[in-house]
């Protein structure tokens, strides 16, 4: 390694172990510094977006010196490491976060308010990093969070794609896509690592190796021919601790050509096919598969996912090799988390590297990948369990394939030792699916290479020891588990709701409960109080108030005539990605039925400015649907429809409201949930693996409408399911109703189902345009229509929807009580403690991952109180 030629690095030292002074002027003259050197703009042309990025520059300068020194302490103690591998990480913004964490808001707010900023105004520049779909994605992002606060040699791995989430527009009432091209503008926040760099193959064909390579040192069997070679680039990107020197690593990678390969292609004579061939390479990591639970099977996207695994596999067992240390303990020293069945293909990867690059025999280095690996599932809809068609992956991996076929037969030899004679369970739990093409079973790879499988709830669990993988449960019953998910209580309170967080500390009498989140629990002392009572009201409004602002400057800008929003109404949030099983199909059909009642209600009383004894509602929708997905597309149709009827109609707008929010994402979401009174979390019961936003509404005081699904369940355990809305079939009568359903047993729709369902029937909802071109009643909504009718519906809405109906109307009745509402909104908040995802992360550590914290030491300690 070249060390330099500097003998006395004492001068170097001297100048590198100084931290850059957090006074207001040194900042000013950073920001200033980082707007003429590193922008070269003029002093005097500084528009809003030089000073975010200057400004942002400046913050990643401090950031860096953390980075820095956490890195090279991992180096020296060498401590057991935890990689988390996960193919989204949903960020959102940074800017605001790492003012937080490195606990230098206030001097920033002031150098900036004496430039002539001000500090919110930046943070609105910064465009979100959306490289995730929903849940499971800003779950990852919730975990680096949560490592970092909790000082544990964490690095999370990922893909740098070029195009993230894409940005939803409502045209004609429909949802359309535009690509996200969110680096067009620069992204400060990153360390581009231009000499982290590994090659992954791809395509050509494995053969034995010969005598001669054997002689030349070769170490494995087989030699992997491969047809094209991409390289991984690093970037790296910087994740801050909550006060404390920690700062942990996100290594994303970035698919480019090689050059070695261009020359070969390029001699060969044909121009214009190596040119395509590098184009090919960039491909891979162009855009983030907008799909949420519904795997799209693309070769793109398996090219994706083993790009990911090989680089990050790569790139950790080389970090790893440099200790010294035997590869035979290189599970003692490092864990790699499964996020979901996406990087399941790092476990034959792991084994390539030791079988052919490190000559290890098959079964130790087995022991090694399953001592390594452990694996997250995130779902039970069997649409979204992955699976890989046989010839695609021997095309594309052809090494990896026979890998894989290595270990199903090991496995199956196993399975059969056990049962002998049951061929049956051979056949079930195979990781090769046998048919007219073979699959590869991406979820059963991941449980046979790991020592540890997780769900991520407790239903969620128990579903999957019962039903989902009950033969693998038979098998290995100890490598089961459940850890429930949990969200960032600094994003998801501090950072996105100053307001309560302001209460709160006051209540508490220190911000202890942003780091120990137990604290919160004392809020339950004060919930009767009628000081801490006004206190959380205000708060409470001056949170709809934001939401009111955002609302009158983007999505009623144009209104001619737009609704008056009353902050004393009731705002219900209902957001995620639009799919049926979490059925906001559900949710707009009661609120026409509102509607309908409402104008039956006001004919008996009309005259009146409102409508009296009515608790007024505001009612928000938010969610992307992919852009495949087409009954997911009708529904939010028919909201964006159903919206405009309501909120055009006289009668009613004072009384009901109705927004779909377009193009949701997770800065909206941070103004969104802190204004919400109630939230809706309604799936059909054991469909929702877990649900995370159920958790950041309560933390923010809102209320649940929900069912007996996911951690809804924890959540009405932890704070009394009396002050929550459950409602519904829980997940053992949805088995029981589909059961029925499918021995030919419909049910009749309920009454005020078929009134709103007969509503839409009759053309109510129809556009100018759509009547102008001479089309009636349903229109669009045929489909839905006719399924809501057919007594069988999938997903339960007919046969929930009665005492849905009813919890809605609990929720009423209790809204009209602003003490006891408040009361009870205190005491959700202080019931939260056991879904922040530092309690998620503490477990992962303890139980799955054995690792320790590894706190950063040093003068860093500079995280004072500000
Ligand atoms: C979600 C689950 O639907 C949700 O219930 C859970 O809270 C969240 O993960 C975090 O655990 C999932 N997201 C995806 C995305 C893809 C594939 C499967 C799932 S499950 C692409």
């Amino acid at each position: 390694e070249d060390k330099g030629s500097v003998d006395d690095t004492t001068k170097l030292w001297e100048i590198l172990s100084e931290y850059q002074p957090r006074t207001v002027e040194a900042i000013q003259k950073q920001i200033v510094t980082h707007i003429e050197y590193t922008l070269a703009r003029s002093r005097f042309t500084i528009d809003h977006h030089s000073a975010y990025m200057a400004t942002a520059y400046s913050v990643r300068d401090r950031l860096l010196e953390y980075f820095n020194d956490t890195q090279q302490y991992f180096n020296e103690v060498f401590p057991k490491r935890v990689y988390y591998l996960s193919i989204e990480y949903l960020l959102g913004r940074t800017l605001a976060n790492a003012l937080t964490s490195l606990n230098i808001s206030g001097v920033y707010r002031e150098s900036l308010r004496e430039l002539g900023f001000v500090l919110e105004d930046l943070y609105n520049q910064e465009q979100d990093a959306a490289l995730g779909n929903g849940g499971l994605g800003r779950l990852a992002a919730c975990y680096l969070d949560s490592a970092a606060a909790l000082d544990l040699p964490l690095w999370g791995y990922g893909l740098r794609y070029n195009y993230g989430m894409f940005t939803q527009s409502i045209i004609e009432e429909k949802q359309s896509e535009f690509p996200d091209f969110w680096l067009s503008r620069g992204f400060p926040w990153e360390i581009e690592r231009l000499d982290v760099v590994y090659a992954v193959n791809m395509y050509g064909f494995v053969r034995k190796a010969t005598p001669a390579e054997l002689e030349d040192g070769y170490k494995g069997k087989f030699v992997w021919e491969p047809d094209m070679e991409v390289l991984a680039v690093a970037y790296d990107l910087p994740i801050p601790g909550y006060k404390t020197n920690t700062t942990l690593n996100l290594r994303l990678w970035q698919s480019k050509p090689s050059h070695d390969f261009d020359l070969m292609s390029f001699n060969r004579g044909n121009y214009t096919a190596a040119i395509a061939l590098r184009q090919e390479c960039e491909n891979i990591t162009s855009v983030l598969y907008p799909d949420d639970s519904t795997p799209q099977g693309r070769e793109l996207r398996l090219k994706q996912q083993y790009f990911f695994a090989s680089a990050s596999l790569q790139d950790i067992v080389r970090r790893y090799r440099k200790s010294g240390r035997s590869l035979l303990e290189f599970g003692q020293y490092n864990a790699i988390q499964i996020n979901d069945t996406h990087p399941a293909v790092a476990i034959p990867e792991l084994m390539r590297i030791l079988l052919d690059e490190e000559g290890l025999p098959w079964g130790e280095a087995w022991a090694v990948c399953v001592q390594t690996f452990a694996y997250t599932n995130h779902t039970v809809l069997p649409e979204a369990l992955e699976t890989w068609p046989v010839p695609v992956m021997e095309k594309l991996l052809p090494r990896i394939m026979q890998i894989i076929f290595d270990i199903n037969c090991t496995f199956l030899s196993c399975v059969r030792k056990r049962f002998p004679g049951d061929e049956s369970r051979v056949e079930r739990v195979s990781i090769i699916a046998e048919g007219h093409t073979q699959l590869v079973r991406m979820a059963h790879l991941g449980i046979v290479g790991s020592h540890a499988v997780n769900a991520v709830a407790r239903l969620h669990g128990e579903i999957i020891q019962d039903r989902l993988f009950r033969d693998f449960y038979e098998m290995f019953p100890k490598r089961f588990t459940y850890v429930t998910n949990g969200v960032t209580p600094r994003r998801w309170l501090l950072e996105c709701n100053p307001y309560l967080s302001h209460v709160i500390t006051d209540t508490l009498g220190s911000e202890d409960w942003t780091k120990d989140i137990e604290q919160l629990c004392r809020l339950k002392d004060h919930a009767t109080s009628r000081k801490l009572q006004q206190q959380w009201l205000m708060a409470k409004r001056l949170a709809k108030e934001r939401l009111i602002l955002f609302l009158k400057t983007t999505q009623l800008k144009d209104d001619p005539n737009p609704p008056t929003l009353d902050p004393n109404a009731m705002f219900v949030v209902h957001i995620k990605r639009i799919h049926e099983y979490k059925r906001q199909l559900m949710n707009i059909l009661q609120v026409l039925l509102r509607y309908l009642r409402l104008k039956d209600y006001a004919e008996l009383v009309t005259g009146t400015e409102s409508i009296p004894h009515v608790v007024p509602r505001v009612i928000i929708f938010a969610g992307k649907a992919a852009p495949a997905y087409t009954r997911a597309k009708e529904i939010i149709q028919l909201i964006v429809s159903a919206a405009r009827l309501i909120n055009n109609d006289p009668v009613t707008r004072n009384s009901l409201v109705v927004f779909f929010v377009a193009d949701y994402n997770v800065s909206k979401a941070e103004i969104l949930i802190p204004a919400a009174d109630i939230s809706e979390h309604i799936s059909t019961a054991g469909m929702e693996a877990s649900g995370t936003s159920n958790m950041k509404f309560a933390l923010n005081g809102a209320n649940i409408i929900g069912t007996y699904d996911g951690a809804n369940i924890e959540i009405a355990e932890e704070v009394g399911k009396e002050k929550l809305f459950m409602f519904g079939a829980n997940a053992k009568e949805v088995e029981d109703v589909r059961a029925a359903y499918a021995r030919g047993e419909a049910e009749t729709i309920p009454t005020d189902l078929d009134r709103v369902i007969s509503f839409i029937e009759s053309g109510a909802l129809l556009s100018k345009e759509e009547r102008a071109r001479g089309i009636t009643g349903a229109g669009a909504y045929r489909a839905i229509c006719d399924e809501m009718r057919s007594g069988t519906d999938y997903w339960l809405v007919a046969h929930d929807f009665q005492s849905y109906i009813k919890a809605q109307a609990q929720a009423d009745r209790a809204f009209a009580n602003p003490k006891a509402w408040t009361e009870n909104s205190i005491n959700l908040t202080g019931g939260m403690a056991h879904f922040s995802s530092d309690r998620s992360v503490k477990e992962y550590a303890d139980r799955i991952w054995k690792v320790k914290p590894c706190p950063v030491p040093g003068q860093t300690g500079s995280i004072e109180e500000e």
